[in-house]
Formats: C-alpha cells, structure tokens, sequence
C-alpha cells in the first residue's frame, strides 16, 4: 500500500479509539522520543487520549533533556496500565518494527490493532500488522512523523517541531547519510514551523568522556582492501551498541572508505558489531552471515559467548581478509 493511503488508513484508526499508547523501541534515542512526541501531539490534537510508554530507566543525555522540556506530555511506564485499557486502546510503535526491541514486548498482543511508522528493515519477529508503514528509503521516523502532519495539514507546535528535526539530525548524522530531498522537505517544514536549530543542537552535544573514548577506538583503524575500515573497542571496556554505532558513522566520513565495521563488547559476555556503508556493499547481507541484520546501508550483529578476537577473526574470514 502506498505511503498517502497508508496515512489515511491510519488517521482513520486514530479516530476510532479513544486512547493511543505510543511505544519505541528500547534505549531511547533522540529519533525514538522525538517521533513518538510528535505522534503525541497529533493524537491530542484529534481530541484523543495518548499516553507515551516509557520503561527505560536510564537516558542518554539528550533524550533526557527532551523529556524534561515535554513537561505536560504523559508519560506511563507499561505496567501501571491495566491490560484492559490497552484492549479497548490503539498502540502506535514509532523507529523499530521489532517485538523484541521495544521498550514492553509483552503488551503488543493485548492491543486489537497496532500501527508502526518506521524506517529500519523487517527482520523475523517485525510485528504483523496490516497498519505498518516500514520504510526503507527514509531517514528517520521522524521524517515520516513530519510527512504525516503534513501530508493532513496539521500545524506542528515549535516545541514538537524541534523534536522532530532532533530525530532526523541524529538518524542522518546532521544530514550527511540517508538523506534525500524528502528528509530536506521535512526540515524545511519542521523549521518553517518554529523549530529551534540551537536548542536541536544542544540535545546533540556529546558528552567528552565518551568522545574521548570513542576517538581511542578509531586511532587504532585498519583499511583492509583500501575501503574497508575496521576498528575494534578494548576488551576491558564495555560499549552502548549506540556508541559503536557512532564510531562506524564516523569512519565513513574519510577518503575512500566505503564500509566501515565496529567490534566491541556491549557487556561481559556478548560482542557487537555495527557496520555502515555508503551503499555498494550491503552491510546487512554480510552481517546476517555471523547472525545479524540490518540493511544496505546499516547493519548490527550480537555475539554471545565469543571474543573480541574471535569476532575479528569471524568478520575478517566474512570479508574474504583471511582464509
Ligand atoms: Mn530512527
């Protein structure tokens, strides 16, 4: 179904119930929180209830500074709802189509019908819905979320609107990667709307230590094969999978690089991998071969149980590096 009649079909369904929850997927990223506010205000503005589940405990600096400017938003976690109300209630799943991903995986089969607006590839538990609008070739969700609001005509308050160019800033690493005249579109109508580019790039200021870090890491980069640059973290540190994510959108940023990958430990005993590619190579295939997924441009992986350098040794074997 295409993307206008998939938005009419779900405006639709928002004006059938009463109550919306709106859900991302867990660990919380700018893109995340910012599409699900401005799924939030939409919902409002239809006269409905919404609520914004949150489980997370702990937030990464910015997705904590935006929750604390959406003063009058309610936020619930999933379990002071009783599950009656979310049979009587819509759920709307904003970046992520994954049951496993989000922040309460066992509420989904409570809610009769689940619409999802996001922007990663299906994988094998993408929740089944006949409301999904999983698109590949955008940004972010929160471009979606923009085309959405436009597409009806809805005026995006200044507040929502600098949410929602956070989440396209950060997806497209400040409109360097995945960005197509569409992405542009939306920031034109986000800013046109009030959207504060400095409050934006405030909720995107990096915190030095973790910097620091995550330069250590690239120092040590290989080029294999004249493109592929492949970095690994220390085996005494522990990553966010975000901050290996950040690295490997980093090293496609040089000179002929044209894949990146990035291993380290994500706790004590699993090893991640995320990989980025400029889009000749298709990162998801390769990764999918050590148990991953992702997409063309976009892929992680995680190992339980192995080593950094029997990770290394895997990927590199992947890569055709050795034998
Ligand atoms: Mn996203």
């Amino acid at each position: 179904m295409n993307k206008k009649r998939m938005f009419r079909r779900i405006y639709q369904k928002i004006k059938k119930y009463p109550t919306v929850f709106i859900m991302g997927h867990k660990d919380l990223d700018l893109d995340a929180i910012g599409s699900a506010l401005g799924i939030y205000y939409f919902v409002k503005s239809c006269g409905k209830d919404a609520y914004i589940i949150v489980n997370d405990e702990n937030h990464e600096a910015g997705v904590e500074k935006m929750l604390a400017t959406a003063k009058d938003v309610a936020f619930t976690t999933s379990k002071l709802i009783s599950p009656s109300l979310y049979a009587r209630s819509l759920l709307f799943v904003v970046d992520t189509n994954k049951k496993s991903l989000l922040q309460d995986c066992e509420i989904v089969s409570f809610f009769p019908e689940t619409i999802i607006f996001d922007h990663h590839a299906r994988g094998e538990d993408t929740i089944v819905s006949e409301n999904s609008l999983i698109l590949n070739e955008s940004s972010s969700a929160s471009e979606i979320v923009t085309e959405f609001f436009y597409y009806f005509g809805k005026t995006i308050p200044p507040t929502y609107a600098s949410f929602l160019l956070a989440g396209i800033t950060l997806d497209t690493n400040e409109f360097s990667m995945k960005t197509s005249s569409k992405t542009h579109y939306a920031a034109y109508h986000l800013i046109e709307s009030g959207a504060d580019v400095s409050f934006v790039n405030n909720l995107l200021k990096q915190d030095l230590e973790e910097y620091i870090l995550r330069q250590k890491v690239i120092t040590d980069t290989e080029i294999l094969q004249r493109t592929i640059a492949f970095a690994k973290g220390s085996n005494r540190i522990i990553y966010r999978r975000e901050e290996l994510a950040m690295i490997a959108d980093t090293l496609l940023e040089f000179n002929h690089i044209e894949t990146s990958y990035v291993i380290g430990k994500l706790s004590d005993n699993i090893v991640g991998i995320s990989a980025r590619s400029i889009g000749n190579v298709d990162v998801g295939e390769i990764l999918s071969i050590l148990g991953g997924g992702g997409d063309r441009h976009d892929a992680a992986c995680r190992i339980e149980g192995k080593s950094i350098k029997e990770v290394e040794t895997e990927l590199k074997k992947v890569l055709g590096e050795i034998e």
